[in-house]
Formats: structure tokens, C-alpha cells, sequence
């Protein structure tokens, strides 16, 4: 079934979900958050012990189509998780996590069958499709390195939250009662440990927080093998881009740890990454994601 020796389709994957619920109903279960705008479901795995004080962290992929690496990463971290959860500590097991592994279904899908490099959603607006879905939140949309004009790759949508695949993962973490304490949205390609904000050269009044526990997980990475991973945030580390899930995310929800992480490479193969390559940018992704979400537990 998953082999994380290839990367996977969209069918693959939910069926993944659907056979981890069925296999571990004490730990997991999945639920359908919204649909795209092709009306293909937005599947989310939540794993936890049940225990009431639990905080709670949100993990996406697939944001952006073409960036395989990022679903295949969240699906081998959510393997290994309950595969292992038995030997983490118990702040990580304390830990209610829900994860999207594909965010933009419709565009990964189009990436596989027509554009390998398609990016954005696919909704129509006149002669372009498409809306980038990580310049679509709610937080400074339209502002600095996003698009108006729905051709270009960085088009932001007719206004924050139009696309109905934002729209569901706001509306299921704005009602959903956790203790929501990180988010985590994986992406391709750089090597990047990011934090907000996002939406200009500028940061938080607890930015030191974030660049402590960034420095950390890129350390952790190092020191697992993996290769070096550049921390900061945003604005100022990569380029401005407002409207992105993690200034969201941070800005209006208050989920204190807020990344964005840019899996391999640093471009060599860009965002065609072969498939050699998911295990061990799935394994050093982890280790980033535990230095979080210790964080979050703490
Ligand atoms: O531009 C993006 O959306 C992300 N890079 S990517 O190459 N995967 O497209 C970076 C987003 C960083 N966060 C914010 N700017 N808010
Ligand atoms: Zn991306």
C-alpha cells in the first residue's frame, strides 16, 4: 500500500487514512473537512490518546501541488507515529494531531495527470486557473508578493478565504474545540525552517521564542544525517508573501508555534524530487516536527 518508495495519488493516500481508522480505532480516526473546488474530499487524520488535556497541533501537506515531497512526508510522519507512538515521550503522546496531507487535492491530482509543475488550486476565473492557495488566508491578504491577476502563479483569489479548501481548514480549526498550540505546513523546495511573519520584513513581539525552537529542530535535523536547514522568518529569510496559512495561523487564531517547512531539495531536482528521496526527507522532517511539538507541549 504506502511504500514511501513512490509517491502516491490522491486515492492512495485517503484509502491510507481509511485503513489506519479501521486498523488502530483506539488512536485514529479521519474525517472529511470540506471538498475542493472539484468537489474531491479533504481528508484529515486526527491521532490521539483521548486524554482531555491534551494540546493540540495541525499538520498540512499538499498545499501546493507540485511539491510531492511535502504529502509524502506528513503521510510517513503519521505512519511512523502510530507505528512508535508506544516509545515517544509522554509529552508527544499527550498530544491530540490532526493532519491534512493534501490541502490543494484537485491541483495534486493535475500535477499528475496533465502539469507536473502546477501549483495553485483549480478554480476558474476567466481565461487562468487557478488560485495560490497559501496567498488566500485571511491575514494581510492582498498585500506584499501576492497576485491580483488570476494568470499569475501567486494569485491571491477574489478575497481571503474564497477558495473552498482554505475556507474548510479555517472553518474546522476556527470551531473545532483544541487546544490548538502549532501549526505546521509543509512545503518543497529550499530547506527552510520558517516562522512569521510571512507578509513583510518583519516579526513578532516572541520572534525569539520561534527562532529558538526553529534552531533547534534544524539542529535535531543535522544531527539525525539530514542536511543543513536555514531558520527565520519569513519575510526576511525567503521573500514577503501575505495571505499565507502560517500568518494566519499565528495572527488571527494565536497558535503560538506557527511554521512553514521547506523540504528538500535546494534545487538540484527542485521540486521533482525522485522518490529516493522521501525516507530520509520524511525522517529528518519528523525530527523537526518533534522539537515542535515539544515545544507546543511544554
Ligand atoms: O511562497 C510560498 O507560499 C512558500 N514557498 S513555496 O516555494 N513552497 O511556494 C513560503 C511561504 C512562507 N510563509 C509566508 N510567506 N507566509
Ligand atoms: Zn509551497
Amino acid at each position: 500500500r504506502m511504500t514511501w518508495q513512490a509517491y502516491h495519488r490522491l486515492d492512495d493516500v485517503h484509502s491510507y487514512l481509511d485503513y489506519l481508522e479501521q486498523t488502530y480505532p483506539a488512536l485514529c480516526s479521519s474525517q472529511v473537512i470540506g471538498s475542493s473546488v472539484h468537489g474531491r474530499p479533504l481528508k484529515l487524520l486526527k491521532i490521539s490518546n483521548g486524554k482531555p488535556g491534551n494540546k493540540a497541533i495541525w499538520v498540512d501537506g499538499g498545499m501546493h501541488a507540485r511539491e510531492w515531497i511535502s504529502p509524502a512526508t506528513v503521510t510517513y510522519i503519521i505512519n511512523h507515529l502510530v507505528l512508535n507512538i508506544d516509545s515517544e515521550p509522554n509529552e508527544l503522546q499527550n498530544i491530540d494531531w490532526y493532519f491534512l496531507p493534501i490541502a490543494n487535492p484537485d491541483g495534486y491530482e493535475y500535477s499528475h495527470t496533465t502539469d507536473r509543475l502546477w501549483r495553485k488550486n483549480r478554480a476558474r476565473s476567466g481565461q487562468c486557473a487557478g488560485t495560490d492557495l497559501n496567498r488566500n488566508f485571511g491575514y494581510k491578504w492582498g498585500g506584499k508578493g501576492s497576485g491580483r491577476n488570476p494568470c499569475q502563479e501567486i494569485y491571491a483569489g477574489t478575497g481571503p478565504f474564497s477558495e473552498p479548501e482554505t475556507a474548510a481548514i479555517r472553518t474546522f480549526i476556527t470551531s473545532t474545540k483544541a487546544k490548538w498550540r502549532a501549526y505546521v505546513s509543509f512545503h518543497s523546495y529550499g530547506q527552510y525552517i520558517l516562522y512569521p511573519w510571512g507578509y513583510d520584513r518583519v516579526v513578532t513581539p516572541d520572534y525569539k521564542e520561534l527562532q529558538t525552537v526553529a534552531q533547534k529542530a534544524s539542529n535535531a535535523i543535522r544531527a539525525s544525517g539530514g542536511p543543513a536547514y536555514t531558520f527565520g522568518p519569513a519575510g526576511s529569510t525567503l521573500y514577503p508573501a501575505s495571505g499565507g496559512s502560517d500568518d494566519w495561523a499565528k495572527g488571527t487564531v494565536g497558535m503560538k508555534y506557527a511554521y512553514t517547512i521547506e523540504l528538500r531539495d535546494s534545487g538540484r531536482y527542485g521540486f521533482v524530487l525522485p522518490a529516493t528521496y522521501i525516507k530520509p526527507t520524511a525522517t529528518e522532517a519528523w525530527q523537526a516536527l518533534r522539537v515542535i511539538a515539544q515545544a507546543a507541549a511544554a
